[in-house]
């Protein structure tokens, strides 16, 4: 019989609103969940992840990745103090591997996680979907962040675009704008501007080199923990793939990843292979990165997106995006043949449609848009196979 992906949800924790049962429902067998109350960068208490794998377990199901383990920005930037916080993150992870939790999801974006500037794009059919504009981030950056020399990183069609369209905005549209590109993951605590202000002297001095050193020097420090404990680490690429507002990025395409995977050549050094992320680089042929990374696929998320030619892009139905989708399950179904353990996949985001548009969801993670594109992969999975 051939092996299937095992089929996994991201649950937020007790306060989501999705809860455990309906993820079963939906026929996921695996959760990948993080423990967003501890503090970035402090040690995962043992008992914390007790507490977190019982109430799963209890559900029946399994908790199979952690997304994420946070790396403290003491870290990225490798600042004076940073080997307190490597100590801590090796800490967790082996608190985490007592417990039999072993893949182990972490980004490398500064400051910054994933950012869109718009949470509910109404698509044709009414469902909504999280859309990333440039000419919002250019408003964002030059009028409201107000960074230096921030005109220059754009084309000149979007500095005008932007200075008009800013000139529209109320009061009101800056604040939702503020907060859609600051927000972070939910019940973690946003950014304000004044840390991002801040960062940004830091990462000019650090660059793209520099980021990528420390992220080698990082998993370099971790790697004896990692190997001894058997834990997979799997870094998320930036989202999207392009340094933005002079942040620098190194995880965004396959020469990047590469980089990475070569930079520790060591199989824990693995990757968590996002397609909505890699597929929103206008530049990325993303059925070829993964068969150029395949075998340091550690987890996967599956998710599409539908650029324009500026590379503004929003999320579109599984399987209906710029992201060729069954050439690349058939990449990792073959890959995962070769494999001890089934590869993890979560189906990644979703549009908030049906019931679900009369709910508080959090964005891109609400429960049906995520059941559908679930079912959908499911299915051209079982296709492919046959
Ligand atoms: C967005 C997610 C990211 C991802 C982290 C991984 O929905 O894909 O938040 O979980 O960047 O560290």
């Amino acid at each position: 019989m051939k092996k299937r992906f095992e089929q996994t949800w991201r649950w937020y924790g007790p306060n989501d609103p999705v809860s455990l049962q309906d993820i079963k429902q939906a026929g996921a067998t695996g959760i990948v969940t993080a423990l967003h109350h501890i503090g970035h960068g402090d040690v995962w208490p043992l008992g914390d992840i007790q507490e977190r794998k019982r109430i799963i377990e209890e559900s029946g199901l399994t908790w199979s990745v952690v997304e994420s383990v946070p790396v403290h920005e003491a870290i990225k930037t490798r600042r004076e103090d940073a080997g307190q916080y490597i100590e801590n993150y090796k800490q967790s992870l082996r608190n985490l591997a007592a417990c039999g939790i072993h893949v182990i999801t972490y980004n490398f974006m500064p400051v910054l996680d994933w950012t869109r500037t718009k949470l509910d794009l109404e698509m044709p059919n009414g469902a909504k979907a999280l859309y990333f504009n440039w000419t919002d981030l250019a408003a964002f950056d030059l009028f409201v962040l107000k960074r230096e020399g921030a005109e220059a990183d754009y084309p000149e069609k979007i500095v005008t675009a932007a200075k008009a369209k800013f000139s529209t905005y109320s009061e009101a549209d800056i604040e939702d704008l503020k907060q859609v590109v600051l927000m972070g993951i939910p019940s973690e605590k946003d950014i304000s501007l004044d840390d991002l202000q801040h960062s940004l002297t830091v990462y000019k001095e650090i660059g793209f080199d520099g980021l990528l050193d420390n992220l080698l020097w990082f998993l370099g420090e971790i790697a004896e923990v990692c190997e001894e404990n058997n834990i997979k680490m799997a870094i998320h690429p930036d989202d999207p793939p392009y340094p933005i507002l002079g942040l620098p990025r190194i995880a965004s395409n396959k020469e990047d990843y590469l980089k990475i995977i070569n930079g520790v050549d060591k199989s824990f050094n693995g990757v968590c292979f996002c397609t909505g992320s890699l597929g929103a680089g206008v530049h990325n042929n993303v059925p070829e990165i993964a068969e150029a990374i395949k075998h340091r696929v550690h987890f996967a998320h599956f998710r599409n997106v539908k650029k324009d030619e500026d590379g503004n892009f929003f999320e579109a139905d599984h399987l209906d995006g710029d992201v060729d989708m069954a050439a690349v399950l058939k990449i990792f179904i073959e890959e995962n043949q070769r494999r001890d353990t089934a590869i993890p996949f979560r189906p990644d985001h979703g549009h908030q449609m049906l019931d679900d548009l009369h709910k508080i969801t959090n964005p891109g993670y609400s429960a049906i848009g995520r059941l559908r594109g679930l079912a959908e992969i499911r299915g051209l999975e079982l296709g492919l196979l046959s």
